[in-house]
Order: C-alpha cells, then structure tokens, then sequence
C-alpha cells in the first residue's frame, strides 16, 4: 500500500487492493466452506418460521452467533445459504489461519489501527441468481466502538461486478455521521436511529473487483450490494476489525462473552 493509497482511503472511505489475496489461498476458503456446508445439518432456526418457538429458536440461532459458527439461508431461497458467521476467524483452523496472517495485521496498522483486533467474519455466498441485495449500511451500525474504528476486509473469492452483485459505495460519506445503530434495550434487539441525516447525495460507485482483491471500508463508509442477476456465484470473505483502545458498546448486538477477542 503507497501514500496515494492512504490518501484515497481517507478520501473516498474505501480502498481497492488488487491481487491481494493468492488464488491459491481463495482456493483453499471456497473449498474449506465447501466442506462446512456438506457437513452442515439445517436445525429448528433453519426450518418453517410459522410457530413462536421456531421465531425464538431463530433469534438465539443469530443472537449466539457472534462467538459461534452459523449457517443463515437466503430470505427468498430458504434451500440456498447466504452467508456463515460469524466467528470463522477464531473457530475454523483453516478460516483462522488465513484471518490472522500478518498481511492483514499490517495493513490494519497502517491504516491506523494501533491495536487490531479480528472481531466478525462472515462467508458471503451471494449464489448465481438467488444472492439477495444488502441494503445501504454503515458497518458501525452493527460493531459501533467510541472512538469508531471498525474497519471491513472485504475479500472477492471469485471475480465481482455489476451483474453478480459487486459492492456499491459513496466515495467520501464515510466523513458523515452515524445513522442507524443495531443492538440490546433489555433483552431486545432494536434498530435507532441516531442521525436522521440523509445519505448524501453522492453518486454510488460500483467497486467491481477481480478474485484475490481486497476491498477496504472505513466503519461509517455507506455500501451496499446489488442482487446476483447472473448464473455465476459471488462468493466473498468479510473480516471486520476494532482497535483495542477503542471501547467496544457493551449493547451491540455481538457479544462473545466466552471468546475473548485477539489479534494477529
Ligand atoms: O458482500 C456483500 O454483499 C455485503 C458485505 C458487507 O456489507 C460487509 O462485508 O460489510
């Protein structure tokens, strides 16, 4: 990474790596999930979502999942999988070895981050013709820290653009406020909205990106993601990162009470 590359970074709120990642090593993920998803067995949260016991095993299915490693389905294609989560990085060797190489330490250093620490991974499917849109979100919303300092390691495994369902961003939003934040009042899991601020109007950019390509985004950067229209997949690799000096809120919606969080 140059200083030009900082420059847009603190610019744009995004940043574009290519060639980051090995082939190889995109290779070994898409096969390591592979073989998670073989030996994945649907359970009560996977099933009909019609009585209140199943809606409870769902929600405790998806509230225990940041120190755990669960299988969500697509909303449309409940027989399709969007995405695992969301410790990998700490939970499945070869998902952890790959996190913690000090590829990713070092950029997460450069980048400012004094004291990263691997927070949330997640397996992103994004299946040819059934891979849902993401709607516009700041990663803060969901991992919020005082100071803010999540960072997102978005890693294309296979190539991504427009028709498969690349990301969208609006370059230098991330300069504005937190909108929305995702966590616990009591024993509820709520959306608030902190700013009522509008997105700017920025015009969106389509961050389209080869295999191996890595794709940085500042915690309060606006992105999305289109639908896979296409008959090819989009998978990706998404780490999320906080700095340790940072205090991580004590209500967000992941918390790993039994998992201490680590770094590289
Ligand atoms: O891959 C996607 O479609 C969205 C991913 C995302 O929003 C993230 O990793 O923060």
């Amino acid at each position: 990474m140059t200083s030009a590359d900082l420059a847009a970074y603190a610019r744009d709120g995004f940043l574009v790596l290519e060639g980051f990642v090995p082939p190889s090593e995109c290779d070994a993920l898409q096969m390591r999930a592979a073989e998670l998803v073989a030996g994945f067995v649907p359970g009560p949260a996977h099933t009909a979502f019609s009585t209140r016991d199943q809606r409870h095993a769902r929600d405790l299915y998806f509230r225990e999942s940041g120190g755990a490693v669960r299988f969500f389905v697509e909303e449309g294609a409940p027989d399709r999988l969007n995405k695992i989560g969301h410790a990998l990085h700490d939970l499945d060797p070869v998902f952890e070895r790959f996190s913690r190489h000090r590829r990713f330490g070092d950029l997460a250093r450069r980048l400012g981050l004094v004291e990263p620490l691997l927070l949330q991974s997640m397996y992103l499917f994004k299946h040819a013709h059934v891979g849902a849109e993401v709607d516009w979100h700041q990663d803060a919303t969901y991992l919020r820290t005082d100071p803010p300092s999540v960072t997102g390691f978005w890693i294309a495994l296979d190539d991504a653009d427009r028709d498969n369902g690349c990301l969208m961003a609006l370059p230098g939003a991330h300069r504005g406020p937190l909108r929305q934040w995702f966590g616990y009042e009591g024993e509820e899991l709520v959306t608030r909205t902190l700013d009522p601020a509008p997105w700017p109007e920025a015009e969106p950019v389509a961050l389209e990106a080869r295999r191996g390509t890595l794709i940085v985004l500042h915690g309060l950067l606006p992105h999305a993601s289109t639908p896979n229209r296409s008959p090819r997949p989009r998978h990706a690799y998404s780490l999320h990162l906080i700095d340790g000096r940072a205090e991580y809120a004590t209500d967000n919606w992941l918390q790993r009470p039994d998992l201490p969080l680590r770094g590289f």
